[in-house]
């Protein structure tokens, strides 16, 4: 068990905003970026996946989208540099395992090369592997040092236990990464519904270089250069007014600056209509996280030790939240 708590306050409700106004707008603005900047190559097989892995789970099946890691925005067609937001992807790595011992099925939709769920907790082979004396059919040749042996064998069984109960899906850049994000919302939306979670831990990059102004080829140190940064659309509302309206939406927001944590959270959910802002800070991102939902009620998760997950509390947290909205929706 967690030395750690949760405590709940209820502040003002979130008011309901009429957004007829700014609907259309904020439609259009998604959908110029998705004909400015088109889908990886990879984009159809991989919803396909996504259609295969979702008809293959059982029919009252809960099924959440994780998303994980930072998006790239390249400052060339011929990409040599390039933007990348803060994000090492553990906490959708440990998230992800979460929600799975919680029954849920898994699409991790991870930047490549963040951290993975599982291998995150296994110690770097070069450390952990030893050559032992004598020849292999005699019980010579590598093995895992008996200091790690148990970490190890804890790790492969529960990578067994679940390894049909997740699809890995990888991006890099923003626009594969946005492209996926309403691909597979879509599917869910349709196949799953108020069974579907979106949990967005992504770190998302609210600027990117229109193609019209990204040279083709690597920028010259020669000349001090401009790079005119174009603000990527919010595709939060979107994701929850149009894609995605019945699925269970949980999207993060980071900071630096506590003084702002709080506002901005509110702020996001009024905005984009969704149903929870997980709050944190940079810097205690691991030992405290508040929760904001469309109600207003507020609830704070603390985890003092460092070295013990937080989302293990989190994940908690949310299932209970959205078996509460699976029940308010009985039609699911
Ligand atoms: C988060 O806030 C995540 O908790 C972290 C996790 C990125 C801090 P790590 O991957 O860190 O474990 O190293 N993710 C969301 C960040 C984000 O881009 N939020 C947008 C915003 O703040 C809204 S979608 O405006």
């Amino acid at each position: 068990m967690h030395s750690s708590s949760a405590s709940s306050t209820a502040t003002t409700a979130v008011s309901e905003v009429d957004t007829t106004n700014t609907n259309k707008e904020e439609y259009k603005q998604c959908d110029a970026f998705f004909k400015e900047i088109p889908p990886h190559a990879d984009y159809d097989e991989s919803i396909s996946r996504v259609q295969r892995f979702i008809e293959n789970a059982g029919a009252y099946q809960r099924i959440v989208l994780v998303t994980s890691g930072g998006t790239l925005v390249p400052l060339e067609k011929l990409m040599v540099r390039f933007i990348d937001n803060f994000s090492t992807g553990s906490r959708g790595a440990a998230s992800t395992e979460y929600f799975l011992a919680a029954g849920y099925k898994v699409i991790f939709l991870h930047r490549g090369k963040s951290i993975q769920p599982f291998t995150r907790s296994i110690p770097p082979p070069l450390e952990s592997l030893e050559v032992s004396v004598g020849p292999c059919c005699l019980g010579g040749g590598v093995r895992v040092k008996s200091s790690d042996s148990v970490k190890v064998r804890k790790v492969l069984e529960k990578y067994s236990k679940h390894k049909d109960s997740i699809l890995y899906i990888s991006f890099e850049s923003l626009g594969d990464y946005l492209w996926y994000l309403k691909g597979i919302s879509s599917e869910l939306n349709k196949r799953v519904g108020y069974r579907a979670v979106i949990y967005l831990a992504a770190a998302v990059s609210d600027f990117y270089v229109p193609k019209s102004e990204m040279p083709e080829h690597k920028i010259q140190s020669d000349v001090k250069p401009t790079i005119n940064l174009a603000l990527t659309p919010k595709m939060i509302f979107p994701l929850a007014t149009l894609w995605a309206p019945k699925t269970y939406i949980v999207s993060f927001k980071l900071e630096t600056d506590s003084g702002i944590l709080m506002e901005k959270a509110e702020k996001a959910l009024k905005t984009y209509q969704h149903n929870m802002v997980a709050a944190n800070l940079l810097t205690t991102r691991k030992t405290t996280v508040t929760f904001v939902e469309r109600t207003g009620k507020v609830a704070r998760i603390d985890n003092p030790e460092e070295d013990k997950d937080i989302e293990s509390l989190m994940i908690g947290f949310l299932q209970d939240r959205h078996t509460a909205y699976i029940q308010t929706n009985p039609s699911s």
